[in-house]
């Protein structure tokens, strides 16, 4: 027998969810045909090459917990169909490149690896374990981060460095809160967090905070003229900021049972145009307009571009997306 099914996945961030699978002879695959033959790979601590396809007797996969090497798996395979699903669905792109061709990713690469990361040469995401191998990366944010790397490469092909490294980092934390609201995962409600389900830092604390970018300690609420020496993942914090602000507005407020309270460098406040808004803004400027070199300047008019092309100029829309960017200090 050959053929497309839905398998049964106990993840360990997401609950019991359904899988795209695939049959093959007498057993399944972890390859979902139905996503452009998206697979996933069991590195089994190792550090190259593609290890082996997961595959199952009966097409219920992991237990939900790390004492089954497929559970990772499932979380691997779950993330990405949704990241796939939502740009389609939300975004009209079939696949990374909108060429309806899958990728594929890796999980339990080396021993409590402590990352994840998108490469375009093998065209595939990689998840770590995690510290003590108890925490794989592979929670829906960091799956739609991973992927959305990709989806950059292939569009705007953000350089990986200075302020146009940032805004690639940013679209990828974007695009991670957009899928994990838009997945509506009762385990894991979205939020303006970057991973809150992986404990990164040992006390339970997220990775990133969109609200106010400084509260990991290093990222910047706001533009200033230093801001491309900065690492990429706190260069960032500017952009998330304009995504939280554009979407929600300035001040304090509760999403999904989540505490936020986002400041505004000019101290004027900003009314919020909504998060699928601000989601379709960003990806048309992203497809669009940006470049390799676009900077923070430059995004600011890519995004104003695109809001006047989906809302025209001078509407409300456009002007509270311009009234985000004076907040995070770029443009009035
Ligand atoms: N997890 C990191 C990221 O996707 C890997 C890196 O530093 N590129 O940003
Ligand atoms: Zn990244």
């Amino acid at each position: 027998f050959q053929g497309v099914k839905q398998g049964t996945g106990n993840s360990q961030y997401s609950g019991r969810v359904t899988i795209g699978t695939s049959q093959s002879g007498g057993s399944y695959q972890l390859n979902d045909t139905t996503r452009g033959g998206h697979k996933t790979y069991n590195l089994n601590r190792g550090s190259s090459g593609t290890g082996t396809l997961f595959t199952d007797a009966d097409d219920v996969w992991g237990n939900g917990t790390t004492s089954d090497a497929a559970t990772a798996g499932v979380d691997a395979q779950y993330g990405a169909q949704l990241t796939w699903d939502y740009y389609k669905n939300v975004h009209g792109r079939t696949g990374i490149r909108g060429d309806g061709v899958g990728a594929y990713s890796r999980v339990h690469y080396g021993s409590n690896y402590v990352n994840a990361f998108w490469s375009d040469d093998c065209f595939c995401m990689t998840y770590g374990d995690g510290s003590g191998n108890a925490k794989p990366l592979t929670s829906i944010d960091v799956a739609a981060h991973e992927m959305t790397h990709g989806v950059t490469a292939a569009t705007a092909n953000l350089n990986y460095a200075g302020e146009s490294g940032g805004l690639n980092e940013a679209t990828s934390d974007i695009f991670a809160a957009a899928v994990e609201f838009w997945a509506d995962n009762p385990s894991d409600p979205g939020d303006y967090l970057v991973g809150e389900k992986i404990n990164i830092n040992g006390n339970g604390t997220p990775l990133r905070y969109m609200d106010k970018p400084s509260k990991d300690g290093r990222s910047k609420d706001a533009w200033y003229s230093g801001l491309g020496g900065l690492d990429v993942h706190y260069s960032s914090g500017p952009a998330n900021h304009w995504f939280y602000l554009a979407s929600e507005g300035s001040g304090a407020k509760v999403v999904n049972g989540v505490s936020y309270d986002s400041p505004t460098s000019d101290g004027l406040p900003v009314t919020g145009i909504g998060r699928d808004n601000a989601a379709k803004i960003w990806f048309k400027a992203l497809t669009g307009r940006m470049q390799s070199t676009t900077d923070y300047a430059g995004a600011r008019e890519a995004t104003l571009w695109a809001a006047g092309e989906l809302f025209g100029v001078g509407s409300d829309t456009y002007n509270n997306a311009a009234n985000a960017w004076a907040a995070i200090n770029v443009g009035s």
